[in-house]
């Protein structure tokens, strides 16, 4: 025990000579305004937000031509404060929804795609993207995407936006 008091005694000591205590005071002032300053930093939030370097390598998920919205008929959630599978703050995904198969050109594959209306605020108006491939008329409803299917969710709360989430891979 006694070799530990004396080791740290003579640490602390050539420390002392070594460094101010204006210096000490001076770095735990810079690390305790540093470490306020954190939460203000900018946060991507979402995937509508990427950070540069990390774009989806398949394309611009805020436009109507991205792979996955092949059967679309809506506002893209990715351009209204959500993503592409994620509904925007204040709004829940409606529990039914309409499904299409879209084609991934970089893997040549084709992916089921359930089309997920979110619900509870006004329409986004933002991101318009209808492209109805092999959509159904609305009598074929698990296909046809011209469907508000906010209608079915609880207390009918308005549309906003559509989301697009992969749910299985297509065997041919
Ligand atoms: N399923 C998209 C949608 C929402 C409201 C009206 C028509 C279509």
């Amino acid at each position: 025990m006694k070799y530990y008091d004396a080791l740290t005694e003579r640490w602390s000591r050539d420390l002392a000579k070594a460094v101010s205590r204006r210096s000490v005071l001076r770095s735990l002032g810079a690390l305790l305004i540093g470490a306020s300053a954190a939460p203000l930093l900018p946060v991507a939030r979402g995937h509508a937000q990427t950070a540069p370097g990390s774009e989806d390598p398949d394309g611009d998920p805020n436009s109507c031509e991205y792979w996955r919205y092949c059967a679309t008929d809506g506002f893209l959630c990715s351009c209204c404060g959500g993503s592409v599978t994620e509904c925007p703050p204040g709004t829940e995904a409606a529990p039914i929804t309409w499904v299409g198969t879209c084609r991934r050109e970089s893997d040549g594959k084709d992916y089921i795609i359930s089309y997920n209306d979110c619900c509870g605020k006004a329409a986004c108006g933002r991101c318009l993207c209808t492209r109805n491939e092999r959509d159904r008329p609305i009598y074929v409803p698990r296909l046809a995407n011209d469907l508000n299917w906010c209608v079915g969710s609880q207390s009918d709360i308005p549309y906003h936006c559509t989301v697009s989430r992969i749910v299985g891979i297509a065997e041919h």
